[in-house]
């Protein structure tokens, strides 16, 4: 049976990483940080089936900025596979607080590695790292391929550069199985709900369900290649189960804007939306009864922005025989689904009884 380490089992593609190992068989440590309420809610269902014997999960306190955690962890457990998914993963929250997203994001990459070499593991543990789009930043070619050059934007994706390097760097200097997957943006139903696929997604739900009025958003011309997380999550296992290290680019190869994401959410909950006003004070208004649903804010500007993502994954699809399965059109669809459904099941519980 293999054994395997996943960093940041709490968040989106944790989950799925999990239910995935888990089927496949594998031992799984769940490494999670503290928190003062509980983050296990993406992981209850696997917990839950972990209680069948058969079952083979392990979840283990841990955090990206403590190195003695990490060398002990990873010298008890010696895993044959890490996967290195925790992170700040919030780019405009990364310009708020940059020293701790690079002490995470960057110095907690090397402190696995670090923890792997000096516990002799180098030659026997596969190291993944979640590399970014966010890499690549100011694009000057679309779409972008593992040979784009990086230029991030933002104290996440500079971080993660480090975190990248280093990365190729313990595999040229030490030999050591140490791969990057540099995905593309991929949401789900589990997405974090402050990303702004899932904060569209929710408020159509809430506005559909007459709990809110209105959708703020930031810039919505921004484009992004978006998939769906289960897809990229297989892409990440392929990664490491390749005969060699190294590093791939997970995309679709289409690029949406935000506002067409807007459109086609709003769309399916059959709450048609055009356009009014420029720049600032452009909203979007319901086609049918004229309600404004969403507004800029400006707020949610960022200071340095990210305008445009497509990659290009022909190596994985060629070398790994990773293809996307989701198009774009039902990876909204399915989110909005998932959120109306989800806000139906809250409102039901909280339902006073008769
Ligand atoms: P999430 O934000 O959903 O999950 C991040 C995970 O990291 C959570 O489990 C979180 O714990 C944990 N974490 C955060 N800080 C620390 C810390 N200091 N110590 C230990 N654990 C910590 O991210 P995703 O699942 O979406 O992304 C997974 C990885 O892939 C991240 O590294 C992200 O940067 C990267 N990535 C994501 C892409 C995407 O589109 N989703 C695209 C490209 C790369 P908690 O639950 O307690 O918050
Ligand atoms: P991103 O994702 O920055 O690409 O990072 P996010 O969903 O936060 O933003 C995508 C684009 O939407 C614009 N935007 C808004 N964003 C948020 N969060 N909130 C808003 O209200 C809003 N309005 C417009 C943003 O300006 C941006 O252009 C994600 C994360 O998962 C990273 O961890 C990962 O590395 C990259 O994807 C690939």
């Amino acid at each position: 049976m293999k054994k395997a380490i996943i960093t940041g089992i709490t968040g989106q593609d944790g989950s799925y990483l999990a239910e995935q190992l888990l089927e496949k068989g594998y031992e799984v440590h769940g490494l999670r940080r503290r928190s003062s309420s509980f983050n296990t809610g993406r992981i209850e269902h696997v917990y839950r089936s972990a209680q069948d014997p058969e079952t083979h999960l392990v979840l283990h306190y841990f955090d990206l900025t403590d190195s003695c955690n990490a060398a002990r962890l990873i010298a008890q457990i010696e895993p044959d596979e890490i996967y290195n998914l925790a992170a700040q993963s919030h780019v405009a929250v990364s310009f708020e607080t940059p020293e701790y997203t690079a002490n995470a994001d960057a110095l907690g990459t090397l402190r696995l590695l670090e923890a792997i070499r000096t516990a002799g593991l180098g030659d026997c543990t596969r190291f993944y790292q979640a590399s970014t789009s966010e890499m690549f930043g100011l694009v000057r070619e679309s779409p972008q391929t593992e040979r784009t050059p990086f230029y991030p934007r933002s104290p996440y994706g500079i971080a993660k550069l480090y975190a990248h390097w280093i990365t190729v760097n313990y595999r040229e200097a030490y030999g050591m199985f140490a791969s990057s997957g540099i995905l593309f943006n991929h949401e789900s139903p589990r997405r974090g709900e402050t990303f702004v696929t899932r904060k569209i997604t929710m408020a159509v739900a809430a506005i559909k369900a007459g709990l809110a009025e209105c959708l703020n958003l930031g810039n919505l011309d921004a484009e992004r290649d978006w998939g769906h997380a289960r897809d990229y999550v297989d892409g990440i296992w392929r990664i490491l189960q390749h005969d060699s290290a190294d590093d791939f680019v997970i995309a679709t190869g289409e690029t949406h804007s935000v506002r067409s994401f807007v459109e086609r959410a709003f769309a399916r909950a059959e709450m048609p939306i055009e356009w009014a006003g420029t720049g600032i004070e452009e909203t979007g208004q319901c086609r049918r009864t004229g309600r404004t649903l969403v507004r800029i804010d400006p707020r949610y500007l960022r200071r340095a922005e990210v305008d445009h993502l497509r990659g290009d994954a022909s190596k994985a699809r060629q070398v790994l025989g990773w293809r996307p399965t989701v198009s774009f059109g039902e990876l909204v669809d399915e989110m909005v689904d998932a959120d109306i459904a989800l806000l139906a099941r809250k409102r039901q519980r909280d339902a006073p009884a008769a």
